[in-house]
Parts: structure tokens; C-alpha cells; sequence
């Protein structure tokens, strides 16, 4: 058997998830309400005005109440990290109380507890589309520079809590989603069409110095901590060889590329300065802002699932589907059940680009196929034959390692979706991610049992061969 492999001894393999996704339980516990318990359709549709019984959400897949059986399936596989969030509003229910919420706090003990019990290290992301919902409703969420005082008190509660227990943390997920997910990523309850880019770009100054506070005081508080930033990659091709084409790929990559050159660099880039003065923006950014701004992450963290094209033509600007922010599609490539462009040698591409930028270790928290599994029975076994995502994975994972013989520094890697979870675009229990089947349906229905898919025992190879066992 090839016993040769690219990956280092110390690579956290791993599955990841987030809170509104899995947990369920949105009103137990003390948990106050979050943006994503009135978003049943996830980005796709309107936010409702109070819960609605067709969120999938607020059941999930229950894990509140299985964090125990769930976290065993992990380790059964060899998990060395699981990748969770933290809910803001089981911490914090309306966001800008000054004390927490000890029943919050003592859930999180009981999952770090049992991850203990297995040896598995976990990675915490403190805020995952989250946003407790009265901060959207009374503050307009990140429009609002008290957010990061709310962010500060919530960051520093758990590092007091957890960080003798969590090496790992990520501020918050995809950051350079803002601008297109304002509601669901800032917690902006205005709608996106009556905002000004004024409010906007002020909303993301205001994460971004919530996020360098939040590394200062980990550094502070937890000395053992490593403090990741978190951004959505989105690797991208000029449709047409053409000088204008590359230029069209330069802008798009500029706006994803400036939230991970502030986490690393720690001041807006001279881009980015030339972006908001053709905007006729006007940021106001304090001394006390700029000088946190230069507390720099230990690495950087990404979720990538797919690549997409850009061009300058007018012509040929059609927006392709993709995880929240999508491009020209690509010709040359295949694409999922759901549109999402398949590709894994973005992923070695993406590795490389942020390598040679920012010279920072990299992890990756996010990478699955999300499709339609069916359960079928075999040898009296119930299962998924889910060979579509063996391959997704496979070929993915083939990449990380070229990446690393490229010579670059790779921490980790959690896939998404690690078991079956609600979508976080359509709300979705349909899209599935999981090496675990979860036996529930769109429509609500299904007995929340748990199953293992054929690639739950793939992916155990892989971990136990650390990575010898990918085909080539
Ligand atoms: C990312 C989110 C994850 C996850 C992933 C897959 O944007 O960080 O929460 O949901 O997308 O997207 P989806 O669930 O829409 O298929």
C-alpha cells in the first residue's frame, strides 16, 4: 500500500459545523433569538418577523441534546479537530447584557468535555452568522459601532471560560461576506437595497476591529491561543486571456483579499484606500481603531468549495450560482446539484495564493459537496453509497497535499458539513455534507437517527494513513 503521504504528522484532520446549523434547540437553555432563527430560507428568501415552524433551524439535527453520540461518530472516524461555533445568543441572548448566560456557558462545557474525553481538539468560531437578533433590531447590527464593545465583552467571556480548553479560534466566519449577506453576516437588518456602501463599509470596518480586538485580548488572556481569521475563498479565472479580463479578476480578488492583507498586515491596503475614495466614502476609522487594527492573526483559515470566472465584458457577465457571492460560470469545469463549480485544483491554486500573500499558516475549515443522498439498505445496513463525495473529497484532499509539496503551511483541515446539517444558503436539510446521515427531511419530517455513509469509513483511512491512503 502507498505508505508515502505530502501530509506532516501533526495535520488536524477533522469535520466542522456551526451552531444554527446543527444545534437546534434555538429557544432552550437561556438562548435568546439569532438572525438565522427568523431566516427559514436561509440567504435565498426574506427574514420572518418572529421564528416560523418551517425553519429547519430551529430543530436542526439536534445536536444540543446528541452533542455526546455525534462527537463519539467523530472520534469513531479519528477525528484530531472538530470546527464548532459558539452561539452568541446562548452566551449573550440579547447581545449587549454585560453578564452572560451561565446555562449558555455550561453547554459549551459539556461539548468541550466530550471532545476531551476523545482527545479531539477543537476549533472554535465565536460567531458564525449568528448575530443575537435584538442586536440587529435595536443597533442595525454592524452598522453600529457598539457592536464592538457587545463582540469584546462576548470574545472575552469565552476566552476567560474556554482558553485553557481551546487552542484554536476563528473571530468570525467568511468575514468578506458582509457586503453581500449584510443581514444574515452583519446582522444589518435594514434591507441591503435601502443601504448606503457608506454603511456598509463602515459595518465591515467595524468587524474588522472587532476581530483585531478580539486577537489582542486572546493574546492577553489565553497566551497558548491561536487566533485564526476566517474568509471565503473564491479562486478566480479571467474568462478570456484578454488584458481586461485579468484586470476584472484583480477587482474581484482585491474585495475578498483585503479582509485576510488587514488580519496579516494590520492597516487597510493603498486598493482599498483608492476603492473608498471612488466610492466617495468617508470611513470613520479612530487612533483607537488603527491601532488595533495592527494586532495580526497567527494564521489564516478559509472555507473554499469552488472556483468561478470573471470577465469585463458586459456581454458575458452573467452571475453563475455559488456560496454566497458567485462569478461568470466556467466553461471548462462541472458543477454540483446546486450550480457550485467543481474544482480542486482552485483549492491548490487558492493554498498558494494566500501562502505566497501573507506567509501565515493556513487552515482549512470548509470544504464539502453538498448533494442529494439516498439512504438505501444494505447487508440489512442502513447507508449512503455516497461515492459523488468520496471523489468531491478525494480529489480535493490530492491538492491540499500538492499544496504542501509546494512548501506550503497547512494546519488543518476540517470538511463541512462533517454531518448532515441544515444549508446555510437554502435552509436546506436536502443538501447534505455529512459522512453521517441525519434522518430528517425538508419538510420536517424523519427520526433524527444517525447513520454513516460510506465515505464515514473512507475518511477514517484517510486520517488513519494521514492521507497515504488518497488515490492519486
Ligand atoms: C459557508 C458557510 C457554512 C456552510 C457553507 C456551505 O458560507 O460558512 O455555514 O453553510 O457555506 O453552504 P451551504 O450550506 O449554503 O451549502
Amino acid at each position: 500500500m502507498n505508505t508515502s503521504t505530502p501530509f506532516p504528522p501533526s495535520f488536524l484532520w477533522g469535520g466542522a459545523t456551526a451552531a444554527n446549523q446543527v444545534e437546534g434547540a434555538y429557544a432552550e437553555g437561556g438562548k435568546g433569538l439569532s438572525v438565522q432563527d427568523v431566516m427559514p430560507q436561509g440567504i435565498v428568501g426574506p427574514r420572518t418577523a418572529a421564528p416560523t415552524p418551517d425553519n429547519l433551524k430551529l430543530e436542526a439535527v439536534d445536536f444540543y441534546h446528541r452533542y455526546a453520540e455525534d462527537i463519539a461518530l467523530f472520534a469513531k472516524m479519528g477525528f484530531r479537530v472538530y470546527r464548532f461555533s459558539i452561539a452568541w445568543s446562548r452566551i449573550f441572548p440579547l447581545g449587549d447584557e454585560s453578564e452572560p448566560n451561565e446555562e449558555g456557558l455550561a453547554f459549551y462545557d459539556r461539548v468541550l468535555d466530550e471532545l476531551e474525553k476523545h482527545g479531539i481538539e477543537p476549533l472554535v468560531t465565536i460567531s458564525h452568522y449568528e448575530t443575537p437578533l435584538h442586536l440587529a433590531e435595536t443597533y442595525d447590527g454592524w452598522t453600529d459601532r457598539r457592536l464592538i464593545g457587545f463582540y469584546e465583552n462576548y470574545a472575552r467571556t469565552l476566552f476567560e471560560r474556554y482558553g485553557s480548553r481551546v487552542r484554536y479560534w476563528l473571530t468570525f466566519n467568511e468575514i468578506n461576506s458582509l457586503l453581500h449577506a449584510p443581514f444574515m453576516s452583519g446582522g444589518i437588518n435594514t434591507p441591503k437595497e435601502e443601504l448606503s456602501d457608506a454603511q456598509l463599509y463602515q459595518a465591515m470596518h467595524h468587524e474588522l476591529v472587532a476581530s483585531a480586538r478580539a486577537t489582542r485580548i486572546a493574546h492577553e488572556i489565553a497566551p497558548n491561543a491561536q487566533i485564526g481569521c476566517m474568509v471565503l475563498s473564491m479562486p478566480t479565472y479571467p474568462l478570456t486571456p484578454s488584458p481586461a479580463d485579468a484586470l476584472a479578476v484583480m477587482d474581484f480578488d482585491h474585495s475578498n483579499l483585503v479582509y485576510g492583507d488587514v488580519h496579516t498586515r494590520g492597516a487597510y491596503p493603498g486598493y482599498f484606500l483608492r476603492t473608498l475614495g471612488e466610492k466617495g466614502i468617508e470611513l470613520e476609522i479612530t487612533d483607537e481603531d488603527r491601532e488595533d487594527l495592527t494586532h495580526t492573526v497567527d494564521f489564516v483559515s478559509f472555507s473554499y468549495y469552488m472556483s468561478v470566472a470573471q470577465t469585463a465584458d458586459p456581454e458575458k457577465k452573467v452571475a453563475g450560482a455559488g456560496n454566497i457571492m458567485g462569478g461568470v460560470p466556467n466553461p471548462t469545469l462541472p458543477a454540483s446539484e446546486w450550480g457550485w463549480q467543481i474544482d480542486p485544483v482552485g483549492l491548490r491554486l487558492v493554498l498558494n495564493q494566500f501562502w505566497d500573500r501573507w506567509q501565515k499558516p493556513l487552515f482549512i475549515v470548509e470544504n464539502g459537496l453538498g448533494a442529494k443522498d439516498e439512504l438505501v439498505e444494505v447487508d440489512g445496513v442502513k447507508t449512503v453509497i455516497d461515492d459523488y463525495r468520496i471523489a468531491y473529497l478525494n480529489d480535493h484532499l490530492v491538492q491540499v497535499g500538492e499544496a504542501i509539496a509546494d512548501g506550503v503551511e497547512v494546519l488543518g483541515y476540517t470538511s463541512w458539513g462533517c454531518i448532515d446539517i441544515v444549508s446555510a444558503s437554502t435552509a436546506q436539510l436536502s443538501k447534505r455534507y455529512g459522512f453521517i446521515y441525519v434522518d430528517r427531511n425538508d419538510d420536517g419530517s424523519g427520526t433524527l437517527e444517525r447513520f454513516e455513509k460510506k465515505s464515514f469509513g473512507w475518511y477514517a483511512e484517510v486520517i488513519r494513513t494521514n492521507g497515504a491512503s488518497l488515490t492519486r
